[in-house]
């Protein structure tokens, strides 16, 4: 790939990146700090959302470095042949970091909602699903790509569809306390998660913006969706106890 250098992120690029593996790492340490002011056996929620957060701070010090992506060819295409023969930095290890932590988030949702563990289950496989046709899509170099992101779409609707139907039904079930904090969390979270892929379109998929660009459109999303999202969970629960909802 001869001109790989020119699709890199610039050291602009990695200082945001290192930026935002400072705000993942501190908010890590604040969740473990509140999970010591409630007794153990009613953690679960902190540690849940702890762990996202960590897993984020790794992954982000990772592209900090420069490190974890794949230089993937980019596909010729006539509106833009300035790109033939050129690269593209696609961060595969935003794909294992969302592996790992995108069913951590939808398992605070759904257990906040009570949802039966069958309904549980099944949704953590659509959201698999849903990440690893979008890694795949993303390593791709032909147009095949938007197949893996149809695929990838399906599954995100299937799990909007759970998450704002049929666990605010369960929430509301639960009494009014239940029920708000599930309208807060769930509905910040689909609003925001229905815009991955719209970075997605823009970065991997379509090779539309700098690598600099998809750096902030991912790491604004990431902070919302990991750090704001934990914060307001953990809020949500300040009152309510886990034992409510069998846990
Ligand atoms: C991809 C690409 C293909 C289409 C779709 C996607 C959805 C990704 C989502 C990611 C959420 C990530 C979160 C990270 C937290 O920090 C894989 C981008 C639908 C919804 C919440």
């Amino acid at each position: 790939y001869p001109r790989v250098s020119d699709i890199n992120i610039t050291i602009r690029g990695s200082d945001w990146y290192w930026a935002v593996t400072a705000v993942m790492g501190a908010a890590t340490l604040v969740f473990v700090a509140l999970a010591f002011r409630v007794p153990r056996s009613k953690r679960i929620f902190h540690y849940i959302t702890a762990a996202i957060t960590m897993v984020a701070t790794i992954a982000y010090f990772t592209m900090g470095s420069n490190l974890g992506y794949a230089a993937i060819p980019v596909e010729f295409v006539r509106s833009n042949p300035k790109v033939a023969g050129t690269a593209r930095e696609i961060f595969y290890v935003r794909y294992i970091d969302w592996f790992i932590t995108t069913p951590l988030l939808l398992l605070d949702i759904m257990l906040t909602a009570g949802l039966p563990w069958p309904t549980i289950l099944y949704t953590l496989l659509l959201d698999e699903i849903m990440i690893v046709t979008g890694l795949v899509g993303a390593l791709v170099e032909s147009r095949y790509k938007w197949g893996y992101f149809t695929f990838a779409m399906a599954a995100l609707f299937y799990i909007a569809y759970n998450v704002t139907w049929v666990g605010r039904k369960h929430a509301n079930a639960l009494g009014s306390n239940i029920g708000r904090t599930y309208l807060m969390v769930g509905a910040w979270t689909i609003f925001l998660w229905f815009l991955y892929p719209i970075a997605w379109g823009l970065s991997e998929g379509g090779n539309v913006i700098a690598p600099d660009s998809e750096a902030v459109f991912y790491g604004v999303l990431d902070i919302m969706a990991k750090p704001v999202f934990g914060a307001l969970l953990l809020w949500g629960h300040r009152n309510i106890d886990p034992a409510t909802l069998g846990l």
